[in-house]
């Protein structure tokens, strides 16, 4: 059952990152004509871009997943970083975003708040766009915290949070497997592009396709996957994640 944004307490979180491991689906946090003004605005900013790893996958700026490519990409990760942010802010959610509209929630209620990190003193993106077209799709994976760029954060775990802006008429669905990996289990067992082989982990355990303006908060270091988009329409989202440090550390956000 969706919850109302304004239902979120510190329990909410706390389960969601201690719990059983259910996702947390929001019910809509945007209307359908900011969600329509926003798509309109993220099919033209994308029709141009490409995404390192598919070319299905359109992103308005590059993702922190990018950016632990290679030194030159994490460069243009914080050089484009500040623009981004502008660009998303003044074009396509001049009413606040709605990852922005979540994390101002979390931050209410998370006893130590939401902090956008920096790595010598430059920003991680706090917020990202992307673009699904026909035929895109994203192989099971998790989202590693102990990384080059992400372990001097002290992350251990994060919390995937997407809001779903548009949905295409087939697939789009975002699927969860109930087991872990190691890093060290997950790097030995990685294809050579992105992720897991489905096979290797057999149907998903959940399925959830979000209705359009709803959000879903998840444990990201647990596999997921984004089911194959089919038919007419396009999957449009608004992602960050919210990274759990030591006992007493704000929860960091970046995309
Ligand atoms: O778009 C989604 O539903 C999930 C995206 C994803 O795989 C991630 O945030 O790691």
């Amino acid at each position: 059952m969706a919850v109302h944004i304004d239902d979120i307490k510190t329990e909410t979180i706390e389960a969601l990152i201690y719990g059983e491991g259910r996702p947390l689906t929001l019910a809509p946090v945007m209307t359908k004509e900011e969600r329509e003004f926003a798509c309109r605005k993220i099919r033209q900013l994308t029709s141009r871009s490409t995404y390192l790893w598919a070319k299905d996958l359109k992103v308005v700026g590059t993702s922190v997943g990018e950016a632990h490519e290679s030194p030159e990409t994490e460069r243009r990760y914080f050089d484009e970083a500040p623009a981004t942010s502008e660009l998303l802010a003044r074009e396509v959610f001049p009413f606040g975003s709605p990852v922005e509209r979540i994390v101002r929630k979390v931050a209410e209620v998370w006893p130590q708040g939401v902090v956008v990190p920096d790595k010598d003193g430059r920003a991680f993106l706090p917020h990202i766009v992307r673009r699904w077209a026909i035929g895109g799709g994203a192989n099971p994976h998790i989202d590693q915290s102990r990384t080059h760029l992400l372990g001097p954060l002290g992350i251990g775990r994060r919390i995937g949070l997407n809001v779903y802006m548009s949905m295409p008429e087939i697939g789009g669905a975002i699927e969860f497997w109930n087991r872990s990996f190691s890093d060290e289990e997950y790097v030995r067992l990685k294809r050579p592009d992105y992720g897991l082989d489905r096979e290797l982990l057999g149907p998903a355990d959940l399925t959830l396709r979000p209705e359009e303006g709803q959000a879903v908060l998840f444990r990201a270091w647990e596999p997921h996957a984004v089911e194959p988009v089919g038919g007419s329409g396009d999957r449009i989202t608004n992602a960050a994640f919210l990274a759990v440090g030591e006992a007493g550390r704000p929860l960091a956000q970046f995309a």
